[in-house]
Order: C-alpha cells, then structure tokens, then sequence
C-alpha cells in the first residue's frame, strides 16, 4: 500500500539493496563482489527500553534491508563505500590493526567498529565493502544495527566463518556500537536484525536469550501495522538514553536486584516505596512495560491480534510521562493516528523523535494517513512518511 511521499516503501527503489551494492562494488573495484549479505531495520512491537533491564521484547524485521557486498583484501586495509541516492561515497581506508575507538568517525564508524570487535576473533585481514540499503536512516527504525549486523555476516563469511550462534554475533555487534560508536544501547536492535524471520514477531527474553517466533499477521485480521516516521531526528549518543540506562541501573542496585526485570510487577509498590523519587517512573516504566510485553504475547498466541491497541497506548503513555523520552512529533503522531481509528499507537525505539506505530483497521489507513500529514502541516512541521510495515526476513547472505 503505497502513500503519498512514501519513498521509505522497501522496494519502491526498483532495484534491490543487494543488487545495487553488487552493482556499485563491481563498478569501484573492477570485479564482482565475493558474496553480498543484507540486513533489516527493525520496528519494536512493544517492550521499549526493557532490553537493558533485562526484561522482553518484541520485535519484528523490515523489509527494509541494509546490503553490503564484500571481497578479502591480502593488506589488511578495510575501504568502505557507499552508495546514497546513486551516489558511492568513499570512508578513508584505515588498517584492520589500527582500528581502536576514535579512530574512524561519521558512518564509516559503524563498519570499522564491527571489523574492530571481529579483530579479536582472529579476523584481521582487510575487506572491500560497498553497502547500499532502504532502511530509513534517523527514523528510529535501526538503520545503523541494520548495517553492522550486515557487516557483521560479511566479514564473518569473508573468513568462511560459520555463523551458527546469532546471539553471540548480536553482542559482539553491541560490543561495537557501545564501545566504538559510543552509543550505550542494548541487544534489542542487533538481535531483532539477525534473528527474525518473516511474518513472525520475536519473543525474546533478553536475560536468557530464550526465543519464540510468534505468528504475526495483521492482513488477516484486516489490520496493519502503520510505521509513521516523524522526521524528528533522534540520537542515542546525546546522553538522554544514557541516562535513562544509568537511572535503571543505580535503581536496580538499590533495590539489590541484578536488574529492574527481576522486580515483579506484585512487588512494584513495594520496590517504589524503596528508591528515591527520581527513580521511581523509570521502575514503573520497565516493570510495567515487561507486563505489557507478556501480555501481547498472550493475545497473539490466542489469536486476538485486535486487542493489542490497549497496550500500546499505555506503552506510549509510560514512554511519555514516566520514563520521558517521546517528543512532541511522536505525540501528535499518536493521537492523530488514534483520532483517525487507529486501535492503538505507540513510539518505538529508543524515542525522542524518530518512528511511531499504528494498529490500524485497513479500511482506515488512508484516513489514519490523511490525519497524520494534517497534524504535523497545521504545526508548520515536515511531513511525515508512512508505511504498512509486514514482518520480514532477518539477515542472511543474498548473493
Ligand atoms: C534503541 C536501542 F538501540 C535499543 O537497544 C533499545 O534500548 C531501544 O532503543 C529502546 O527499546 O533502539
């Protein structure tokens, strides 16, 4: 279902992420790639800031996809390209042994962090790269774990590395964001990429790693998912996600509990009484928002996909007033949709600004579209850009 201004359709560019970086990279280097392997972003059903807490989550792939088409260099040099509308931009080439925090900035840190942290897997011979992708960048839909997780399986398959454990992948590319790009997030985005599959939401508890692929299908309910990204740009490198992440942790260390997922929601009252004040919304937020998460996964495992809109609302409504970190665009996304006869909408990802979701009956969506794009002109702000968002493939080599 296309909308006006929906750019952001995966495919609407003729020609696949894969097949472009395939393209591109025979154009810069004079030969075909070795492989190519691709990624997607990522929309978050419902648990928002639980993954460091330990807690669930609920995601789903795009089919929006990050490609990168990849050859083994013998000097150890890592070059990477890319391709933004038609156009190869190229990083500095850096040595794979010269790589450490600080060293490459600008999205040219995203590969180098990856290559950095596989460094010490034994993989210390350069690559070529060409990346090309359709995941929207800055829209809170995980573009840059997009990318790495693409890296990631490049380089690993560069050194005919078998890639039989997703989960140890998602954390050496952590490992990359936290530590080179400086961004102090969890394992929601990285795991959602590699270990989704199609027409599946991702139950995972982030604690164990335990996983189920529930059964996900809007269509059949005559529902869809919109995804309405309100070109509020967002960071989570500018300390407002930091410290939402320290306040759980030093609370979680009053509390004397290894993190706020081991606060049972029968003991919230409690557990409130017991940190200081300014702790207290963020406990409420995670300690609610890992119910929530139970909760859907109820519903869809009964077959009443229609009744999630509760949930989202109150998971928007804890995002916004306790926890803190929506923004006006994503607000005015949210009621717009709702007062339009969405059954339910929420911001997803880390938040202060980027994406929100809307559970909408189909026979809505133009309705839902229009109410948007009306709520965000009368306040003189850009337009947003939507689409229907369908559970996707997670990462795997294309080519
Ligand atoms: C961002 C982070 F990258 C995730 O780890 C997660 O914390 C999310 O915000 C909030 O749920 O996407």
């Amino acid at each position: 279902m296309l909308d006006p201004l929906s750019k952001y359709e995966a495919g609407a560019d003729a020609t696949k992420p894969s097949r472009r970086a395939s393209a591109a990279f025979t154009r810069l280097h004079g030969a075909a790639p070795s492989g190519v392997w691709s990624a997607p972003g990522r929309v978050n059903l419902i648990g928002e800031h639980t993954d460091y807490n330990d807690g669930f989550v609920l995601p789903f792939a795009l089919p929006h996809r990050t490609a990168v088409a990849a050859s083994a260099r013998d000097d150890g040099l890592l070059r990477v390209a890319t391709l933004h509308d038609g156009v190869l931009e190229e990083a500095d080439p850096v040595a794979v042994a010269d790589l450490e925090p600080g060293v490459v900035g600008g999205w040219a840190a995203y590969p180098a962090g990856v290559a950095w942290v596989l460094r010490e897997q034994g993989l210390t011979g350069g690559a070529d790269l060409v990346i090309a992708g359709d995941v929207p960048a800055g829209a809170g839909l995980s573009s840059s774990h997009a990318l790495e997780c693409a890296v990631a399986l490049a380089l690993l398959g560069l050194a005919d590395r078998a890639v039989d454990d997703l989960p140890q992948v998602a954390r050496w590319v952590q490992r990359a964001e936290n530590e080179f790009v400086g961004a102090p997030t969890g394992l929601l985005d990285q795991t959602a990429s590699l270990c989704c599959t199609e027409a599946h939401v991702l139950f995972l508890d982030v604690r164990s790693f335990e996983s189920e692929q529930v059964p996900f299908d809007a269509a059949a309910h005559g529902l869809e998912v919109l995804v309405i990204d309100t070109r509020a740009s967002h960071s989570h490198t500018d300390g407002g996600y930091g410290a939402r992440r320290a306040g759980c942790e030093k609370a979680a260390s009053v509390l004397g509990v290894a993190a706020l997922r081991d606060v049972d929601v029968s003991g919230l009252d409690a557990a409130l009484d017991r940190v200081p004040e300014e702790s207290r919304p963020l406990v409420r937020h995670v300690v609610t928002e890992n119910e929530r998460v139970l909760a859907a996964v109820g519903l869809l495992r009964g077959g009443r996909l229609a009744e999630l809109g509760p949930l989202l609302d109150a998971s928007h409504a804890s995002l916004r007033d306790d926890y803190r970190v929506s923004a006006p665009e994503l607000d005015v996304a949210v009621d717009a949709a709702k007062a339009a006869g969405a059954l339910g909408a929420r911001m997803v990802g880390g938040g202060f600004g980027g994406s929100a979701i809307a559970l909408v009956p189909v026979q809505r969506h133009d309705e839902v579209v229009r109410q948007v794009l009306a709520a965000f002109a009368e306040r003189g702000w850009a337009t947003p850009r939507t689409f229907t968002a369908v559970p996707s493939a997670g990462a795997g080599r294309d080519e």
